[in-house]
């Protein structure tokens, strides 16, 4: 998968050299290129904001670096048909084979595990990340006109810009790209792969600080630490995230 970002702070990215990120980038599985919005401006303090029209607090940023910035990145992206993307049945891959933008925004919709999943079969993703109050609306607009443009949220909260949030995106969806997590079989029951919260996890000794592991889990029958941990998914679910559950009928 090839992933550029484009941002104010390049320097924030250097964390993606290190973890599972960092070894998908040495394996070539993950090519990630940082490119700063103002190598993309053309006056003498590299402005890449200006005051609202209309009034209000705050700063806009200005959508001429944008423009010439994602202009490049779309026009040099040689889409490699090697490229390692998630197993999905050719149907089902986006219609339009151009890259997927990508901008974290308050005003997006809800970044979720399955939307990590839907962005993981992506040969190309770009994330533009905004600071101050935004970005002018007219590069959304511009690129939804010719290709696909999301804006996308972490939550109910407020971050000064998008960098951490295209940080936390890129580690959801860059790790289910096949060979980037060693066991695929972690991937599958950990919390919200299947819409319930992950049950609780032992490991030895069996006693520590006075406190034990449940039994069944040292019972050795895996019909019963089954059901038990279903169950423990159930009711830590009910009390911490009711809002996942179906409604009860
Ligand atoms: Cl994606 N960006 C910003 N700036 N703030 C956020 C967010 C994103 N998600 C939650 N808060």
């Amino acid at each position: 998968m090839r992933i550029d970002i484009i941002t104010i702070f390049p320097e924030f990215f250097s964390v993606l050299d290190v973890s599972l990120v960092g070894k998908a980038r040495l394996s070539g599985l993950i090519d990630l290129r940082v490119l700063n919005l103002r190598d993309h401006t053309h006056d003498r303090h590299h402005t890449v904001d200006d005051t609202p029209y209309g009034g209000g607090a705050g700063m806009v940023m200005k959508p001429e670096p944008w423009g010439e910035a994602i202009d490049g990145i779309l026009a040099n992206v040689k889409v490699n048909p090697d490229v390692a993307v998630a197993a999905v049945a050719d149907a089902e891959r986006p219609r339009d084979a151009g890259p997927l933008l990508i901008f974290p925004s308050p005003a997006g919709e809800l970044f979720t595990q399955a939307m990590a999943r839907e962005l993981a079969q992506e040969p190309n993703l770009i994330f533009g990340c905004g600071r101050y109050e935004g970005i002018d609306q007219r590069v959304f607009d511009h690129f939804a006109q010719a290709g696909r443009v999301r804006l996308v949220s972490l939550g109910d909260y407020v971050l000064n810009g998008g960098e951490v949030a295209v940080m936390a995106m890129i580690e959801a969806v860059g790790r289910l790209i096949p060979g980037v997590v060693g066991n695929p079989e972690s991937l599958v029951e950990e919390s919200h792969e299947d819409g319930l919260l992950e049950y609780p996890s032992y490991t030895k000794p069996a006693a520590w600080r006075g406190l034990e592991v449940p039994p069944v889990l040292l019972s050795g029958n895996h019909g019963v630490i089954a059901t038990w941990r279903r169950g423990q998914q159930l009711e830590r679910t009910a009390r911490v995230r009711p809002d996942l559950l179906p409604p009860a009928n």
